[in-house]
C-alpha cells in the first residue's frame, strides 16, 4: 500500500439520533466527575490500565501523524524521589517569591502550596514529553508540527482514559522542567511538558469546592 492510499471511513456506528443525544448525556455525566487529586493511595495499579491509557492517547489527532510525544512512566521509588525534591525546590522558589501577588491569590482557593507528597506517593507519575523533531520513525531527524497542540490534545484523552478506568490524575506542571529530560533520559530536543500523577484516591481525599464550580455552557460557548 502506498501512503497516499485511502481506507474506507467505517468504524462509526450510526446511532439513532436519540441514542447519539443519550450518549452523549452519559459521557458528559461520567467525564465531570473527573477531579484533579491531590491525595493519593500507594496502592499499586495494573501496568496495562497505563499501556492502554498511553495507546489511547496516541491515536489522539497531531501534526502530519508525526506523533509528537514521549510518555516516560516512572515507578521507580527512586525516581518519584528524585523528582519530588527538583520540583518541590522549585515550587518553594515559585510559592515564596517567583509566583506573583495576582496568581498567588488565584490560587489560595485550591489551598496548594510547595509540599508535593503525592508525588512519591501515588504509584506512577507520568512525565509527558513533546518531540520538537523526530518524524515518524525511530532515528528520523524531520521537523515536527502543532506540538503544543497535539502534545495537549493527547494530554486530555490520557486523562480521559485513566478516568474512564476509576483512575485519579493531577496535571503537575513544574516550572522550570528542563531537569526532567535527565531524570527521564530523554534528548534536548524534546520538552517536558507536564507530569501526570496517577493512582487510585486515598480513601479520605478531598477536592477544593472551588474547582468543582464549572462555568454553564452559555458562559463557555456561543452559537452563530
Ligand atoms: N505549579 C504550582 C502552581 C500551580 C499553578 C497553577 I495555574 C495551578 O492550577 C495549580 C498549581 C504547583 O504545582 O503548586
Amino acid at each position: 500500500m502506498k501512503p497516499h492510499d485511502n481506507l474506507p471511513y467505517s468504524q462509526l456506528p450510526d446511532y439513532s439520533d436519540a441514542e447519539r443525544v443519550a450518549r452523549s448525556r452519559a459521557f458528559y455525566e461520567a467525564i465531570r466527575t473527573r477531579r484533579t487529586c491531590r491525595y493519593f493511595s500507594n496502592e499499586a495499579v495494573p501496568r496495562a490500565v497505563i499501556e492502554n491509557a498511553i495507546l489511547a492517547a496516541g491515536t489522539a489527532p497531531n501534526g502530519a501523524n508525526h506523533q509528537p510525544w514521549h510518555f516516560a512512566v516512572i515507578e521507580s521509588a527512586e525516581k518519584k524521589k528524585v523528582l519530588r525534591a527538583a520540583a518541590e525546590e522549585e515550587e518553594r522558589a515559585f510559592y515564596q517569591s517567583k509566583g506573583s501577588e495576582e496568581w498567588l491569590e488565584a490560587l489560595a482557593p485550591l489551598g496548594t502550596d510547595a509540599d508535593k507528597p503525592f508525588l512519591e506517593t501515588a504509584p506512577y507519575l507520568i512525565v509527558i514529553f513533546g518531540q520538537r523533531k523526530g518524524g515518524m520513525n525511530p532515528g528520523e531527524t524531520k521537523q515536527n508540527y502543532y506540538v503544543n497542540e497535539s502534545v495537549g490534545i493527547a494530554t486530555g484523552m490520557l486523562i480521559t482514559a485513566l478516568h474512564d478506568a476509576g483512575l485519579a490524575t493531577l496535571t503537575h506542571t513544574p516550572n522550570p522542567m528542563k531537569f526532567l529530560n535527565q531524570l527521564c533520559d530523554r534528548p534536548h530536543h524534546e520538552k517536558a511538558m507536564m507530569v501526570l500523577v496517577v493512582g487510585k484516591p486515598a480513601a479520605d481525599a478531598t477536592v477544593p469546592v472551588h474547582a468543582t464550580n464549572k462555568k454553564p455552557l452559555d458562559a463557555i460557548s456561543s452559537w452563530l
